[in-house]
């Protein structure tokens, strides 16, 4: 007997805890938390264990596969990158254009990276379809705009804050986003011990708000009232304080200014958190401690979610809370994409049919189908999707899976026959995760400390397995012989990262940062304004431009909200991650989560009781699924998860199958979207509802 602890960073979610793998013969026995890594400090989640079921699933695929119909015929590399080539080459040759989705684990994979912009050049697309106009790309338009850099994510340096006010977030079942926050539990624990304060302001009193000191219910859309209502409160209580950042702000009066026009009471009623809250709330954020506001999907996935991320960042301006210890930090990580990057590109071309800008090489994914089914000059012939599940993912997920039907061609790069898989002509799948390094790329610049943590794989490929990297240099070599071009060279991007790591300003190598198994440690986060800042005129900039007109239609529109539809929004549990990791038996085992939470008053009106099912529906579609009654909702307001619908037909996912659930993005309308970003409005839907 041969056994042996292997110490790995979890690649499933941003947390990137670091797990010991306890390995008898060859198998996987236990997974646990690494009680000495830097980050996590010994917490784990529970998909943390189902890292060996992802590894041993009989439904993940262990061979490219070709489909005919309904049959999956299994085939070599070699023709699998050559026959999709060639299709790709008569597509290219006709009116029709290709294009490509790419999924949230692409972000998990520091490999494919590497090899990412080669394998789209190849390819042809203009822009990228992907998860991120489903999520995040608020965040990342207003970054750039404000600091001049898009990858200036602003972290909450909750180890040294006393105050966090967190809306439309729920790291207690997330466990952090764009903020990389492992053992948030904790990490709060201490801050309350130390007199410190956690804020929730949310739809749903969720586990987040549960371990908080304070709770909002807000109405679902109207987040940019409540960051408006601050504003005006801090500045009605004389509060506007940036203290050191005075000197680096640009158009800052003007900006304080433009508050004049709105009206506490009026932003007060629109969102449903009364004015004395408010004003307490905007008391304490004002009141010189270290404090952040920090807002997640619940402020970004909706119509005014960029103008939400940029009235946070002026919240921390006013209160002095950027760039300070305890307020927000820009981390500092050996792969830096501010200085390795451009500062991100905005309208350079725009979408054919709804003449959506391009943003940071971002197309709205909402917009994906309509692309594909609608006839004329530039319509998508061939699509490939890489780690993406958008029939799932991505709004009117039910009219993306009829169109990916209609396509010339379709390639997936994806271990499992999904939802969205399962209507392509080629499957190309990866070999397992523990067959792979892992390295924290993208999140270390968005980490609660200064840290560096790679992994070795745990087992060597088989000789017919590749890496997600190893198939973009296959395919993008097939494509590239075909048009008379040379291939490129194969390099192990582990020779990348050691170089990137050896010009960092910290010069280690990768057997440096690798041999810290615990995580290799460079300390809290330290300030770094104004010497970061990327804007033209090297200051914060406090009214962009580009955002001011959205403003404005933000104003009008409050003259004119009412709706007497229930609004719906989304939710995430700790046992899930997005749509895929429902086939895993430890993972579902327990309640279904796919339910309809609604509160008893909304319940009792419409006559439905717990457990009975409920039809929902809008113009969009129509679900029906179990209702879950409780008081956790805000009345007026129900919540489905996203990520279910496994009973599509052709998916195989034998364990998923059983529990199917159904997909809420059957019912979000890819004809609205946050109009400065294209970001996707998943959050505040109105729907009807009735007993089915
Ligand atoms: N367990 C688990 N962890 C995950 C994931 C997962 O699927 N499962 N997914 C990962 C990914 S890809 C991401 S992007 C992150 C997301 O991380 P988070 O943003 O922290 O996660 P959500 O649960 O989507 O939190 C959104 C919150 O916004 C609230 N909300 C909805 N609408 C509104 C609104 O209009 N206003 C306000 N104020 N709140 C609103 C919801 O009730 C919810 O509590 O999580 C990551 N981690
Ligand atoms: N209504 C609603 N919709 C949402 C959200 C919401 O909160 N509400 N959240 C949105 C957000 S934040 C996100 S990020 C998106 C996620 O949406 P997507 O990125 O479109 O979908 P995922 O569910 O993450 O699917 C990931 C796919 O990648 C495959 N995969 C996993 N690991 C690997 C790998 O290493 N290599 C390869 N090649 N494939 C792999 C899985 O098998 C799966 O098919 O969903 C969005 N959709
Ligand atoms: S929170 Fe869970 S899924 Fe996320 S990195 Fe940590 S162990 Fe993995
Ligand atoms: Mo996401």
């Amino acid at each position: 007997m041969t056994e042996f602890v292997h110490a790995r960073t979890c690649h499933i979610c941003e947390a990137n805890c670091g797990v010991l793998m306890t390995v008898r013969d060859g198998e996987v026995v236990s997974v646990k938390g690494n009680p000495d890594h830097v980050l996590s400090e010994g917490f784990i989640c529970p998909k943390a264990t189902a890292i060996p079921d992802l590894q041993n699933d009989p439904d993940r695929l262990r061979r490219p596969v070709k489909r005919t119909g309904e049959v999956w015929e299994e085939i070599s590399w070699e023709r699998a990158f050559r026959e999709i080539a060639e299709r790709l080459y008569e597509v290219k040759a006709g009116p029709k254009v290709p294009a490509i989705f790419l999924g949230n684990p692409n972000a998990h994979n520091y490999a494919s990276n590497f090899y990412m912009r080669g394998f789209l050049k190849a390819w042809g697309n203009k822009g990228v379809y992907s998860a991120t106009t489903l999520d995040q790309v608020p965040h990342m338009i207003a970054q750039k705009w404000v600091y001049g850099h898009n990858a200036m994510y602003p972290v909450p340096d909750i180890d040294r804050s006393q105050m966090i006010v967190i809306v439309g977030g729920n790291p207690m079942a997330s466990n952090g986003s764009i903020w990389t926050v492992p053992n948030f539990k904790k990490r709060i624990q201490r801050m309350q011990e130390r007199g410190g304060k956690l804020v929730v302001v949310d739809p749903r009193r969720t586990e987040t708000a549960k371990i908080a000191d304070e709770h909002h219910f807000v109405r679902p859309g109207t987040d940019t009232s409540f960051f408006l209502g601050v504003l005006k409160s801090l500045k009605n209580q004389n509060l506007i304080k940036p203290g050191r950042l005075e000197d680096m702000l640009a158009n800052w009066p003007e900006f304080v200014a433009r508050l004049d026009s709105f009206d506490l009471q009026s932003l007060s009623d629109h969102c449903g958190i009364d004015v004395a809250a408010i004003d307490a709330l905007a008391a304490e954020l004002g009141n010189g401690q270290p404090a952040v506001m920090y807002g997640r999907m619940g402020v970004s996935v909706v119509r005014y979610g960029t103008l939400n991320q940029y009235l946070i960042q002026m919240i921390n301006v006013a209160t002095g809370n950027v760039d300070r210890e305890g307020g927000t930090m820009f981390p500092a990580a050996l792969f830096d994409p501010v200085e390795r990057s451009g500062t991100g590109s905005y309208g350079r071309y725009h979408t054919r049919l709804k003449g959506s800008p391009e943003v940071l090489g971002e197309l709205p994914a909402a917009e994906l189908a309509a692309e594909i089914t609608t006839p004329g000059e530039g319509q998508i012939g061939a699509l490939v999707t890489m780690a993406g599940n958008p029939v799932l993912s991505a709004p009117g997920g039910q009219h993306i899976g009829k169109a990916l039907e209609t396509l010339d061609l379709m390639v997936s790069i994806d271990m499992y026959i999904t939802e969205t898989t399962c209507h392509a002509d080629y499957i190309l799948p990866p070999c397992g995760p523990l067959q792979k390094e892992h390295y924290n790329l993208f999140f270390a610049p968005l980490s609660v400390r200064n840290v560096a943590c790679f992994s070795e794989a745990l087992f060597p490929k088989e000789e017919h397995e590749l890496d997600d990297w190893e198939i973009l240099h296959g395919l993008t070599s097939a494509i590239r012989v075909l048009n008379n071009d040379t291939a490129p060279p194969k390099i192990e991007p582990r020779l990348m990262l050691d170089e990137i790591m050896k010009s960092s300003p910290e010069g280690v190598s990768l057997k440096d940062v690798a041999a810290h198994e615990n995580g290799y440690d460079m300390g809290p986060l330290k300030p770094r304004l104004p010497e970061r800042l990327k804007t033209e005129h090297g200051k914060i900039e406090c009214m962009p431009d580009m955002v001011m007109p959205d403003l404005d239609e933000f104003e009008e529109s409050l003259a004119s909200t009412s709706c007497d539809d229930f609004l719906l929004i989304g939710r995430r549990h700790v046992r899930s991650n997005n749509s895929w990791l429902h086939n895993s038996h430890r993972l579902i085992k327990g309640p279904d989560r796919c339910t309809l939470m609604i509160h008893p008053d909304s319940a009792d009106a419409l006559g439905l009781t717990d457990g009975a099912m409920a039809r929902v529906s809008n113009d969009v579609g129509e679900v029906e699924l179990a209702a879950e009654i409780t008081d956790e909702m805000m009345p007026g307001v129900v919540s489905i998860p996203h990520g279910y619908g496994h009973g599509k037909k052709g998916v195989k996912l034998s364990i998923a199958k059983e529990r199917p659930g159904v997909s809420v993005n059957d019912l979000t309308d890819p004809s609205i979207i946050d109009k400065l970003s294209g970001n996707a409005v998943l959050n505040g839907v109105p729907v009807k509802i009735e007993c089915a």
